[in-house]
């Protein structure tokens, strides 16, 4: 007999909380105080939050927000910047890795934490600390959007590839979180050099010529050349011809690197 995805899911996390309507899975996760392990999905997100302040938009039953307080045991004290920004690129490969089997276009990461299929964001990551200590990681997916309900040009959906939700989206979540925890048990102080490598291989950004975009409206634009243990991306910038370490920016991808 086979083990059905709903009973994986169970045994993975300590409560599974499906939401009718929430502002934000993150937030609702982020102001308990409970300190064991919960997932929290609604197909119903009226104020979805971004990196950065942005938002994460969608209609009500076309986007899947799919958040999770992690296991406590896999979190480090105290939580470094490093973990955090590790934790949002494997949790975005993780969710990648669950999805490709079902799809025929390539399943791609675009730095930090994008998922993209045939170069369009079906979802987005968003790991965060709560004041209670504990760390939530929030992944919007973008199940069953039409092309006139994308909230951007830039963004996909499942179903626009050919995804069958009724019978296939159990069974991503289950392999998403199983994925994640098997991966988040060899975290600790960031990525090793083989986690490192997975991520690397599946991120369009790395290899490629971008443009950086600072929070403070700064842009520079340079070559992407690997990731570092902490996520950040190594970007080789012309002006300087100088290698540094990015975080908390965005990118643009100009064009593959030659
Ligand atoms: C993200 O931010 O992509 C992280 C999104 C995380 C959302 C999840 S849903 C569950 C959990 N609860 C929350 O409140 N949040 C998390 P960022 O890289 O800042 O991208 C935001 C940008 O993506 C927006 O400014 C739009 O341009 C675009 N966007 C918004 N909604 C989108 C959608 N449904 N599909 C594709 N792109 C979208």
């Amino acid at each position: 007999m086979s083990v059905s995805p709903r009973f994986i899911l169970d045994s993975l996390v300590d409560e599974t909380l499906w939401l009718d309507e929430v502002e934000s899975t993150n937030s609702f996760l982020a102001d308990r105080t409970n300190a064991g392990s919960a997932l929290a999905l609604s197909w119903n997100q009226t104020a979805g939050r971004g990196r950065l302040g942005r938002k994460w938009l969608s209609r009500s039953g076309g986007s899947l927000a799919l958040s999770l307080a992690l296991w406590p045991e896999l979190v480090p004290k105290p939580v470094t910047p490093g973990w955090l920004g590790a934790l949002s690129l494997v949790t975005g490969a993780s969710l990648a890795d669950a999805i490709r089997p079902y799809l025929s276009e390539p399943v791609r990461l675009k730095w930090p934490n994008d998922v993209l299929i045939a170069g369009k964001k079906v979802a987005g990551i968003l790991g965060e600390v709560s004041t209670h200590g504990h760390v939530v990681v929030g992944a919007g997916l973008n199940v069953s959007l039409n092309q006139d309900e994308l909230p951007t040009d830039a963004a996909t959906s499942l179903t626009l590839h050919g995804f069958q939700p009724d019978s296939q989206l159990q069974q991503v979540i289950s392999s998403f979180l199983g994925g994640l925890r098997e991966t988040l048990s060899g975290l600790e102080g960031g990525l090793t050099r083989e986690k490192r490598a997975w991520v690397a291989e599946q991120c369009d950004t790395v290899g490629r010529e971008v443009r950086v975009e600072f929070p403070g409206g700064a842009t520079r634009n340079g070559r992407a050349m690997d990731l570092d243990d902490a996520g950040r991306l190594l970007v080789h910038f012309h002006e300087s011809n100088v290698v540094e370490s990015v975080d908390a920016a965005d990118v643009i991808h100009l064009r593959p690197a030659r």
